[in-house]
């Protein structure tokens, strides 16, 4: 028998695997009519409960005209940075199906001057009942954690009440659990909490239907519980795919979270900075058109290219002018959370991560079996502490690899290095410098990134043929 634990992930997972490298699947006329039926319903739900303010629980006031579901549709695909078509494609469905918080993503409130926010610092918490998942203690300290994400960036003060009206209750329930705002059974919606004010004002629900832990699996409640008291304090969603308050479930590892520059920023405005802030660096999401932008890694993945950066990837669509950012751990959760060096290798199929000592070998979301592998198993020596970029040239069959001022050639055919290597950068690249970002190939030149300049290297004349702004990559 699987745990539910497991079934749960496995679930997350097929929503994740539907999220952009779907295999076109052949259906029936009636298979598929009976598909995009389902699918156009659902979405029609999605829209009702998250892009209408007479379903919000944070839309006090009412929208005068309803808003055609057209027009809900262009508004998410508005929000998450998608192509606005206002037809239901797979990008916008792939998002729709990916589990979320249950507050809209758009207040109604947001139209009118005045903030929602509690009038003093000192706010008080009740924990009204617990979910089976997790042992009691487990849940005081997840909760309290998720409060204290908050209490560390400003003056706000949190105190737990045992008995009797606390401004934040806090439940788990299922389905109906009086609110009028139903949750849905496994996935989908995780949790609601309702913006400061009195009664329901800042009360945080959580879906009893979903599994609750303290660590990866199912879904994690101090992560859940953190994005649900922001609401409880008067923030809204957020479009910065980096930030906590973005609607869109992302695992994050409980001890090694800090709270994104952009909340910090949506917290402080509401209630300034406290005087004793732990962390000193929140988090930044990177901006694609900034003139210091420089860059991790880049590779290919089936014609699209794939540019790293921090937690962070871009992706970029021959055909887009927009480049799409995503967390990397939203595609990949066991990857790490920055990556030194990536390469695809199509004639397999795969692209390589490498960090560190370690490296990756992965097809599509998958991870493949007995990765990741460290980089002495390839013949690299043992002393070697990473890689700073990677680039795989068709035309050779080879891959070659930067590290510092050298570099080494790889036999993909054999999977060995080549005899002759390390050899100097300077010596074999004039002109690219004498360090190396990240390098992609692309008809018969390599492009070198290094630091916030892009060299154009022309692999026929063997030298550097253009220098660009590294951010140009990006289309700024
Ligand atoms: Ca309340
Ligand atoms: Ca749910
Ligand atoms: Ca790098
Ligand atoms: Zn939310
Ligand atoms: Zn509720």
């Amino acid at each position: 028998m699987t745990s539910p634990a497991s079934t749960l992930t496995a679930v997350v997972m097929l929503f994740l695997l539907s999220y952009c490298f779907s295999i076109p699947v052949s259906y029936s006329e009636s298979e598929e009519s009976d598909l995009m039926e389902n699918d156009r319903r659902f979405a029609e739900k999605y829209l009702n409960t998250l892009y209408s303010s007479s379903s919000n629980p944070t839309g006090i006031l009412r929208s005068k005209s309803p808003k055609s579901v057209e027009n809900k549709l262009k508004q998410m695909q508005s929000f998450f940075g998608l192509e606005v078509t206002g037809k239901l494609d797979e990008d916008t469905l792939d998002i729709m199906k990916q589990p979320r918080c249950g507050v809209p993503d758009i207040g109604e409130y947001n139209f009118f001057p005045r903030k929602l926010k509690w009038p003093r610092y000192n706010i008080t918490y009740r924990i009204l009942n617990y979910t089976p998942d997790l042992p009691h203690a487990d849940v005081d300290r997840a909760l309290k954690k998720a409060l204290k994400v908050w209490s560390d960036v400003t003056p706000l003060i949190f105190t737990r009440l045992r008995a009797g009206t606390a401004d934040i209750m806090i439940s788990f329930g299922k389905k109906e659990h009086g609110d009028f705002y139903p949750f849905d059974g496994p996935n989908g919606l995780l949790a609601h909490a309702f913006p400061p004010g009195e009664k329901l004002g800042g009360d945080t629900h959580f879906d009893d239907d979903e599994f609750f832990t303290t660590d990866y699996k199912g879904y994690n409640l101090f992560i859940v519980a953190a994005h649900e008291f922001g609401h409880a304090l008067g923030l809204d969603h957020s479009r910065d795919p980096g930030s906590l308050m973005y609607p869109v479930y992302t695992y994050v590892e409980p001890r090694s979270f800090i709270l994104p520059d952009d909340d910090v920023q949506g917290i402080q405005e509401l209630y300034g900075p406290g005087t004793s802030d732990p962390h000193r660096k929140h988090p930044k999401t990177p901006e694609r058109c900034d003139p210091q932008l420089t860059l991790d890694a880049i590779t290919e993945l089936r014609g699209e290219k794939f540019i790293f950066k921090d937690r962070f990837f871009w992706r970029l669509h021959p055909q887009m002018v927009e480049a799409e950012l995503t967390l990397i751990k939203s595609f990949w959760p066991e990857l790490p959370n920055k990556i030194d060096a990536a390469y695809e290798y199509s004639q397999k199929d795969l692209i390589y991560i490498f960090k560190g000592k370690k490296f990756w070998a992965l097809n599509g979301y998958n991870i493949l079996e007995d990765y990741p592998k460290k980089l002495h198993e390839i013949g690299f020596p043992k002393t070697l502490k990473s890689i700073d970029a990677a680039v795989h040239n068709r035309a050779t069959g080879k891959t070659l690899f930067f590290t510092e001022d050298k570099y080494w050639s790889f036999d993909e055919e054999k999977m060995s290095l080549d005899k002759g290597y390390p050899r100097l950068i300077a010596d074999d690249f004039p002109g690219i410098g004498e360090k190396v970002d990240a390098a992609y190939q692309r008809n018969g030149y390599i492009y070198f990134i290094n630091g916030i300049l892009q060299f154009e290297y022309s692999i026929w004349s063997k030298k550097v043929t253009r220098v660009m702004a590294t951010n140009s990559i990006l289309l700024c």
